[in-house]
Protein backbone atom coordinates (compact mmCIF):
# COMPACT_ATOMS: atom_id res chain seq x y z
CA UNK A 1 0.00 0.00 0.00
CA UNK A 2 1.68 3.31 -1.05
CA UNK A 3 2.37 5.78 1.93
CA UNK A 4 2.33 8.64 -0.37
CA UNK A 5 1.05 11.58 1.15
CA UNK A 6 0.59 10.17 4.50
CA UNK A 7 2.40 10.74 7.09
CA UNK A 8 4.88 7.37 8.08
CA UNK A 9 5.63 6.37 11.68
CA UNK A 10 9.16 4.72 11.92
CA UNK A 11 12.02 4.62 14.28
CA UNK A 12 14.87 7.44 14.66
CA UNK A 13 17.83 7.95 16.42
CA UNK A 14 17.20 11.28 18.54
CA UNK A 15 19.51 13.29 20.73
CA UNK A 16 16.72 14.64 23.08
CA UNK A 17 19.72 17.16 24.34
CA UNK A 18 23.29 18.09 24.19
CA UNK A 19 26.05 15.23 25.47
CA UNK A 20 22.45 13.17 26.11
CA UNK A 21 22.61 9.56 23.89
CA UNK A 22 21.23 8.81 21.03
CA UNK A 23 17.64 7.30 21.89
CA UNK A 24 15.97 5.57 19.34
CA UNK A 25 12.03 5.95 19.71
CA UNK A 26 8.81 6.09 17.37
CA UNK A 27 8.90 9.40 15.12
CA UNK A 28 6.06 10.39 12.72
CA UNK A 29 7.46 11.87 9.50
CA UNK A 30 5.10 14.37 7.58
CA UNK A 31 4.89 13.77 4.17
CA UNK A 32 6.95 15.90 1.59
CA UNK A 33 5.40 19.63 0.70
CA UNK A 34 5.90 21.41 -2.23
CA UNK A 35 9.84 21.06 -3.92
CA UNK A 36 10.45 18.41 -0.91
CA UNK A 37 11.61 14.54 -1.25
CA UNK A 38 10.54 12.06 1.36
CA UNK A 39 13.27 9.39 1.71
CA UNK A 40 13.76 5.57 3.40
CA UNK A 41 17.20 5.34 4.20
CA UNK A 42 18.93 2.34 3.60
CA UNK A 43 22.28 2.91 5.22
CA UNK A 44 24.05 5.67 6.81
CA UNK A 45 27.55 6.05 8.13
CA UNK A 46 28.49 7.47 11.34
CA UNK A 47 30.97 10.33 10.54
CA UNK A 48 32.91 12.33 13.71
CA UNK A 49 30.33 15.60 13.11
CA UNK A 50 27.34 13.82 14.63
CA UNK A 51 29.45 13.46 17.31
CA UNK A 52 30.21 16.88 17.70
CA UNK A 53 26.44 17.50 17.46
CA UNK A 54 25.96 15.39 19.95
CA UNK A 55 28.28 16.57 22.31
CA UNK A 56 27.24 20.46 21.45
CA UNK A 57 30.77 21.34 19.94
CA UNK A 58 28.98 22.32 17.16
CA UNK A 59 25.71 24.73 17.72
CA UNK A 60 22.67 22.65 16.94
CA UNK A 61 19.01 22.56 17.13
CA UNK A 62 17.88 19.48 19.78
CA UNK A 63 16.08 17.50 19.92
CA UNK A 64 17.65 16.49 17.06
CA UNK A 65 18.03 13.94 14.38
CA UNK A 66 21.69 13.56 13.42
CA UNK A 67 23.03 11.73 10.44
CA UNK A 68 24.43 13.32 7.18
CA UNK A 69 26.17 10.53 5.11
CA UNK A 70 23.61 7.91 3.78
CA UNK A 71 21.86 6.87 0.59
CA UNK A 72 18.59 5.54 0.00
CA UNK A 73 15.51 5.31 -2.01
CA UNK A 74 12.82 7.94 -2.58
CA UNK A 75 9.58 6.78 -1.16
CA UNK A 76 7.55 10.12 -2.74
CA UNK A 77 8.04 13.53 -3.65
CA UNK A 78 5.77 17.24 -3.17
CA UNK A 79 4.66 19.26 -6.24
CA UNK A 80 7.02 20.97 -8.32
CA UNK A 81 9.66 18.16 -7.85
CA UNK A 82 11.47 17.19 -10.87
CA UNK A 83 15.18 16.41 -10.29
CA UNK A 84 14.00 12.69 -8.49
CA UNK A 85 10.89 10.13 -8.58
CA UNK A 86 9.82 7.97 -6.09
CA UNK A 87 12.00 4.54 -6.74
CA UNK A 88 15.05 6.41 -7.33
CA UNK A 89 18.24 5.77 -5.68
CA UNK A 90 19.61 9.13 -3.86
CA UNK A 91 22.20 10.89 -1.59
CA UNK A 92 21.09 13.29 0.65
CA UNK A 93 23.25 16.05 0.50
CA UNK A 94 24.75 17.80 3.75
CA UNK A 95 25.99 21.03 1.46
CA UNK A 96 22.54 21.97 -0.63
CA UNK A 97 23.33 22.92 -4.14
CA UNK A 98 20.22 25.16 -5.46
CA UNK A 99 22.03 26.13 -8.53
CA UNK A 100 21.28 30.17 -8.55
CA UNK A 101 23.39 31.76 -5.22
CA UNK A 102 26.59 32.85 -5.68
CA UNK A 103 28.41 30.10 -4.08
CA UNK A 104 26.41 28.06 -6.48
CA UNK A 105 27.66 29.90 -9.43
CA UNK A 106 30.82 30.62 -9.03
CA UNK A 107 32.83 27.75 -10.05
CA UNK A 108 35.11 28.00 -6.73
CA UNK A 109 32.41 28.12 -4.35
CA UNK A 110 30.58 25.51 -3.08
CA UNK A 111 28.93 26.64 0.48
CA UNK A 112 25.26 27.28 -1.23
CA UNK A 113 23.54 29.49 0.78
CA UNK A 114 20.46 27.38 1.35
CA UNK A 115 23.27 25.19 3.65
CA UNK A 116 22.13 25.08 7.03
CA UNK A 117 24.85 25.33 9.15
CA UNK A 118 27.16 27.96 11.18
CA UNK A 119 24.74 27.87 12.56
CA UNK A 120 22.43 25.41 12.21
CA UNK A 121 18.71 26.20 12.37
CA UNK A 122 17.60 22.76 12.07
CA UNK A 123 14.40 22.93 9.93
CA UNK A 124 12.78 23.45 6.56
CA UNK A 125 12.96 26.52 4.18
CA UNK A 126 9.59 27.22 5.14
CA UNK A 127 10.76 26.97 9.08
CA UNK A 128 8.54 23.96 10.13
CA UNK A 129 9.92 20.34 10.59
CA UNK A 130 8.62 17.36 8.98
CA UNK A 131 9.61 15.58 11.80
CA UNK A 132 7.57 15.22 15.53
CA UNK A 133 7.60 13.35 18.91
CA UNK A 134 4.98 12.20 20.92
CA UNK A 135 3.81 15.53 19.20
CA UNK A 136 7.00 17.86 19.89
CA UNK A 137 9.14 19.05 17.14
CA UNK A 138 11.98 17.54 16.52
CA UNK A 139 14.81 19.00 14.83
CA UNK A 140 17.05 18.01 11.75
CA UNK A 141 20.48 18.47 10.66
CA UNK A 142 22.55 20.15 7.67
CA UNK A 143 19.86 19.86 5.60
CA UNK A 144 19.41 15.66 6.07
CA UNK A 145 19.32 14.00 9.17
CA UNK A 146 19.70 10.13 7.95
CA UNK A 147 19.47 8.51 11.21
CA UNK A 148 16.15 7.36 11.11
CA UNK A 149 13.93 5.40 9.01
CA UNK A 150 12.75 8.43 7.04
CA UNK A 151 13.88 11.86 6.04
CA UNK A 152 12.57 14.74 4.04
CA UNK A 153 15.01 17.26 2.63
CA UNK A 154 14.51 19.78 -0.18
CA UNK A 155 15.30 18.70 -3.82
CA UNK A 156 17.87 21.28 -3.67
CA UNK A 157 19.72 18.53 -1.07
CA UNK A 158 19.03 15.29 -2.79
CA UNK A 159 20.42 13.83 -5.74
CA UNK A 160 19.58 10.82 -7.86
CA UNK A 161 22.49 8.09 -8.05
CA UNK A 162 23.26 5.06 -10.48
CA UNK A 163 20.73 2.22 -9.24
CA UNK A 164 23.90 0.01 -8.93
CA UNK A 165 25.54 2.24 -6.42
CA UNK A 166 26.51 -0.72 -3.50
CA UNK A 167 24.81 0.91 -0.48
CA UNK A 168 27.47 0.12 2.05
CA UNK A 169 30.46 1.83 0.36
CA UNK A 170 29.05 4.44 -1.41
CA UNK A 171 26.82 5.45 1.93
CA UNK A 172 30.50 7.59 1.86
CA UNK A 173 30.05 9.62 -0.94
CA UNK A 174 27.53 11.65 1.46
CA UNK A 175 30.23 12.93 3.02
CA UNK A 176 33.76 11.18 4.33
CA UNK A 177 35.41 10.15 1.37
CA UNK A 178 33.78 12.74 -0.98
CA UNK A 179 35.57 15.70 1.77
CA UNK A 180 39.03 14.08 2.26
CA UNK A 181 39.09 13.17 -1.35
CA UNK A 182 38.03 16.51 -2.47
CA UNK A 183 40.18 18.61 -0.04
CA UNK A 184 43.24 16.76 -2.05
CA UNK A 185 42.04 17.23 -5.50
CA UNK A 186 39.83 20.31 -5.75
CA UNK A 187 40.45 22.70 -2.42
CA UNK A 188 44.68 21.84 -2.63
CA UNK A 189 44.96 20.88 -5.88
CA UNK A 190 48.01 18.40 -4.84
CA UNK A 191 50.21 18.21 -8.11
CA UNK A 192 52.09 15.22 -9.00
CA UNK A 193 55.70 14.65 -7.27
CA UNK A 194 54.45 16.62 -4.30
CA UNK A 195 54.95 15.87 -0.37
CA UNK A 196 51.75 15.37 1.35
CA UNK A 197 51.24 15.63 4.97
CA UNK A 198 47.61 14.55 6.60
CA UNK A 199 46.96 14.96 10.28
CA UNK A 200 44.52 12.75 11.25
CA UNK A 201 44.00 9.14 9.73
CA UNK A 202 39.99 8.79 10.60
CA UNK A 203 37.57 7.73 7.48
CA UNK A 204 37.78 11.24 6.16
CA UNK A 205 41.80 12.07 6.45
CA UNK A 206 42.38 8.38 5.20
CA UNK A 207 40.26 9.62 2.33
CA UNK A 208 42.55 12.89 1.76
CA UNK A 209 45.59 9.66 1.34
CA UNK A 210 43.35 8.64 -1.50
CA UNK A 211 43.05 12.02 -2.92
CA UNK A 212 47.17 12.78 -2.51
CA UNK A 213 47.91 9.50 -4.06
CA UNK A 214 45.28 9.69 -7.32
CA UNK A 215 46.95 13.04 -7.69
CA UNK A 216 50.59 11.44 -7.69
CA UNK A 217 52.00 12.55 -4.81
CA UNK A 218 55.05 11.21 -4.12
CA UNK A 219 55.66 11.39 -0.62
CA UNK A 220 52.22 11.32 1.78
CA UNK A 221 53.02 11.19 5.75
CA UNK A 222 50.00 10.47 7.57
CA UNK A 223 50.20 11.64 11.46
CA UNK A 224 47.97 9.91 14.09
CA UNK A 225 48.28 9.56 17.53
CA UNK A 226 46.67 6.25 17.14
CA UNK A 227 49.17 3.84 15.29
CA UNK A 228 46.31 1.50 14.98
CA UNK A 229 45.83 3.42 11.59
CA UNK A 230 48.78 3.15 10.27
CA UNK A 231 48.15 -0.06 8.32
CA UNK A 232 44.91 1.25 6.50
CA UNK A 233 46.31 4.26 5.72
CA UNK A 234 49.58 2.38 3.99
CA UNK A 235 47.77 0.37 2.19
CA UNK A 236 45.71 3.18 0.93
CA UNK A 237 48.88 5.09 -0.13
CA UNK A 238 50.67 6.80 2.67
CA UNK A 239 54.10 6.25 2.10
CA UNK A 240 55.26 7.30 5.79
CA UNK A 241 53.40 7.09 9.11
CA UNK A 242 54.32 8.59 12.32
CA UNK A 243 52.54 9.42 16.14
CA UNK A 244 53.63 13.05 17.67
CA UNK A 245 53.92 11.15 20.66
CA UNK A 246 56.97 9.59 19.39
CA UNK A 247 58.90 13.15 19.52
CA UNK A 248 59.95 15.25 21.90
CA UNK A 249 59.74 18.40 19.02
CA UNK A 250 56.64 20.35 17.89
CA UNK A 251 55.58 17.68 14.59
CA UNK A 252 55.87 20.85 12.81
CA UNK A 253 59.40 20.64 13.38
CA UNK A 254 59.86 17.18 13.06
CA UNK A 255 58.14 17.19 9.54
CA UNK A 256 60.69 20.07 8.30
CA UNK A 257 63.30 17.38 9.88
CA UNK A 258 61.70 14.89 7.65
CA UNK A 259 61.49 17.23 4.22
CA UNK A 260 65.41 18.66 4.95
CA UNK A 261 64.12 22.10 6.48
CA UNK A 262 61.91 22.74 3.38
CA UNK A 263 58.60 21.59 4.78
CA UNK A 264 55.93 19.61 3.28
CA UNK A 265 54.35 20.75 -0.41
CA UNK A 266 50.43 20.34 1.36
CA UNK A 267 49.15 20.10 4.59
CA UNK A 268 45.89 18.60 5.62
CA UNK A 269 44.37 18.70 9.31
CA UNK A 270 41.95 16.46 9.30
CA UNK A 271 41.31 16.30 13.50
CA UNK A 272 39.41 19.59 14.26
CA UNK A 273 41.90 20.83 17.44
CA UNK A 274 42.79 24.21 16.84
CA UNK A 275 46.74 23.13 17.66
CA UNK A 276 46.80 20.74 15.06
CA UNK A 277 45.66 23.15 12.98
CA UNK A 278 48.50 25.47 13.67
CA UNK A 279 50.64 22.67 13.66
CA UNK A 280 49.58 22.17 10.10
CA UNK A 281 50.24 25.60 8.98
CA UNK A 282 53.31 25.26 10.26
CA UNK A 283 54.64 21.94 8.79
CA UNK A 284 53.70 23.35 5.39
CA UNK A 285 56.73 25.34 3.25
CA UNK A 286 56.83 28.96 4.49
CA UNK A 287 56.65 30.12 0.97
CA UNK A 288 54.65 27.96 -1.61
CA UNK A 289 53.24 25.78 1.19
CA UNK A 290 49.48 25.15 1.25
CA UNK A 291 47.77 24.14 4.24
CA UNK A 292 44.07 22.83 4.29
CA UNK A 293 42.01 22.76 7.15
CA UNK A 294 39.12 20.00 6.73
CA UNK A 295 37.98 19.09 10.28
CA UNK A 296 35.76 21.07 12.04
CA UNK A 297 36.22 23.63 14.58
CA UNK A 298 34.45 23.43 17.98
CA UNK A 299 31.29 26.12 17.19
CA UNK A 300 33.63 28.11 20.22
CA UNK A 301 37.09 28.18 19.18
CA UNK A 302 39.57 31.51 18.65
CA UNK A 303 42.83 30.70 17.85
CA UNK A 304 45.87 32.87 17.24
CA UNK A 305 49.02 32.92 14.71
CA UNK A 306 51.99 34.82 13.83
CA UNK A 307 50.86 36.72 11.09
CA UNK A 308 54.13 35.69 9.91
CA UNK A 309 53.16 32.36 9.01
CA UNK A 310 51.08 33.74 6.26
CA UNK A 311 53.27 36.96 5.03
CA UNK A 312 55.98 34.76 4.02
CA UNK A 313 53.75 33.14 1.42
CA UNK A 314 51.84 30.22 2.60
CA UNK A 315 48.25 29.77 1.58
CA UNK A 316 45.51 28.76 4.72
CA UNK A 317 42.58 27.23 2.88
CA UNK A 318 39.34 25.76 4.44
CA UNK A 319 37.84 22.70 2.41
CA UNK A 320 33.75 22.21 2.99
CA UNK A 321 32.75 19.13 1.85
CA UNK A 322 36.36 18.71 -0.28
CA UNK A 323 35.41 21.97 -2.11
CA UNK A 324 33.00 19.95 -4.21
CA UNK A 325 29.86 20.87 -6.12
CA UNK A 326 27.20 18.29 -4.67
CA UNK A 327 25.00 17.53 -7.25
CA UNK A 328 27.49 17.98 -9.48
CA UNK A 329 30.10 15.73 -8.25
CA UNK A 330 28.43 13.07 -6.60
CA UNK A 331 27.04 11.11 -9.26
CA UNK A 332 30.29 11.16 -10.52
CA UNK A 333 31.86 9.87 -7.27
CA UNK A 334 29.73 7.20 -7.67
CA UNK A 335 30.32 6.25 -10.71
CA UNK A 336 34.22 5.76 -9.33
CA UNK A 337 33.02 3.60 -6.79
CA UNK A 338 30.97 0.95 -9.02
CA UNK A 339 33.83 1.46 -11.62
CA UNK A 340 36.31 0.42 -8.63
CA UNK A 341 38.38 3.47 -9.26
CA UNK A 342 38.31 3.89 -5.30
CA UNK A 343 38.62 1.01 -3.22
CA UNK A 344 36.73 2.29 -0.05
CA UNK A 345 36.77 -1.10 1.42
CA UNK A 346 39.50 -0.30 4.13
CA UNK A 347 37.35 2.46 5.29
CA UNK A 348 34.31 0.54 6.16
CA UNK A 349 35.37 -1.54 9.50
CA UNK A 350 31.92 -2.32 10.53
CA UNK A 351 28.36 -2.31 9.58
CA UNK A 352 25.70 -2.54 12.33
CA UNK A 353 22.26 -2.47 12.53
CA UNK A 354 20.24 0.89 12.67
CA UNK A 355 19.15 -0.05 16.13
CA UNK A 356 23.14 -0.54 17.39
CA UNK A 357 23.91 3.36 16.76
CA UNK A 358 25.13 3.86 20.59
CA UNK A 359 27.99 0.68 19.69
CA UNK A 360 28.89 2.22 16.89
CA UNK A 361 30.00 5.92 18.51
CA UNK A 362 31.83 4.12 21.23
CA UNK A 363 33.62 2.24 18.48
CA UNK A 364 34.64 5.52 17.29
CA UNK A 365 35.27 6.98 20.81
CA UNK A 366 37.34 3.93 21.67
CA UNK A 367 39.48 4.78 18.27
CA UNK A 368 38.53 0.80 16.49
CA UNK A 369 36.86 2.11 13.83
CA UNK A 370 37.09 3.84 11.17
CA UNK A 371 34.00 4.05 9.43
CA UNK A 372 30.45 2.42 10.93
CA UNK A 373 27.71 1.68 8.33
CA UNK A 374 24.60 1.62 9.69
CA UNK A 375 22.05 -0.67 7.78
CA UNK A 376 18.45 0.50 8.34
P1 LIG B 1 37.79 10.48 13.23
O1 LIG B 1 37.55 10.76 14.65
O2 LIG B 1 37.43 9.17 12.64
O3 LIG B 1 39.35 10.73 12.87
C1 LIG B 1 40.15 11.65 13.54
C2 LIG B 1 41.54 11.03 13.72
O4 LIG B 1 42.39 12.02 14.34
C3 LIG B 1 41.56 9.81 14.63
O5 LIG B 1 42.21 8.74 13.97
C4 LIG B 1 42.35 10.27 15.87
O6 LIG B 1 43.12 9.24 16.45
C5 LIG B 1 43.22 11.37 15.29
N1 LIG B 1 43.68 12.35 16.27
C6 LIG B 1 43.00 12.89 17.32
N2 LIG B 1 43.75 13.80 17.97
C7 LIG B 1 44.95 13.84 17.33
C8 LIG B 1 46.16 14.59 17.51
N3 LIG B 1 46.26 15.47 18.50
N4 LIG B 1 47.18 14.39 16.65
C9 LIG B 1 47.07 13.48 15.64
N5 LIG B 1 45.95 12.74 15.41
C10 LIG B 1 44.91 12.93 16.25
O7 LIG B 1 37.05 11.67 12.43
P2 LIG B 1 36.58 11.79 10.89
O8 LIG B 1 37.63 11.28 10.00
O9 LIG B 1 35.17 11.29 10.77
O10 LIG B 1 36.48 13.39 10.79
C11 LIG B 1 37.65 14.18 10.92
C12 LIG B 1 37.28 15.63 11.07
O11 LIG B 1 36.69 16.09 9.85
C13 LIG B 1 36.26 15.94 12.17
O12 LIG B 1 36.58 17.17 12.78
C14 LIG B 1 34.97 16.08 11.39
O13 LIG B 1 34.00 16.84 12.10
C15 LIG B 1 35.49 16.78 10.17
C16 LIG B 1 34.59 16.80 8.97
C17 LIG B 1 34.66 17.90 8.14
C18 LIG B 1 33.88 17.96 7.01
C19 LIG B 1 34.01 19.12 6.08
O14 LIG B 1 33.16 19.29 5.20
N6 LIG B 1 35.06 19.92 6.20
C20 LIG B 1 33.01 16.92 6.72
N7 LIG B 1 32.95 15.84 7.56
C21 LIG B 1 33.74 15.76 8.64
ZN1 LIG C 1 30.68 14.25 7.83
ZN1 LIG D 1 23.00 27.66 -3.89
Amino acid sequence: MSTAGKVIKCKAAIVFEAKGPFKIVEIEVAPPKAHEVRIKILASGICRTDDHAQDGEIKVSYPVIAGHEAIGIVESIGEGVTCVKPGDKVIPLCVPQCGRCPPCKNPEGNMCEKSDFLPAKGLMYDGTSRFSHKGKIVHNFFSTSTFTEYTVVHEDAVVKVDPAAPIEKAVLIGCGFSTGYGAATKTAKVRPGSTCAVFGLGGVGLSVVIGCKTSGASRIIGIDINKAKFPTAKELGATECISPLDFKKPINEVLHDMTDGKGVDYSFEVIGHTDTMAAALASCNKNYGVSVMVGAPPSAADMTISPTLIFTGRTWKGSLFGGLKTKDDIPNLVLGVIEKKFNLDPLVTHVLPFEKINEGFELLHKGQSIRTVLKM
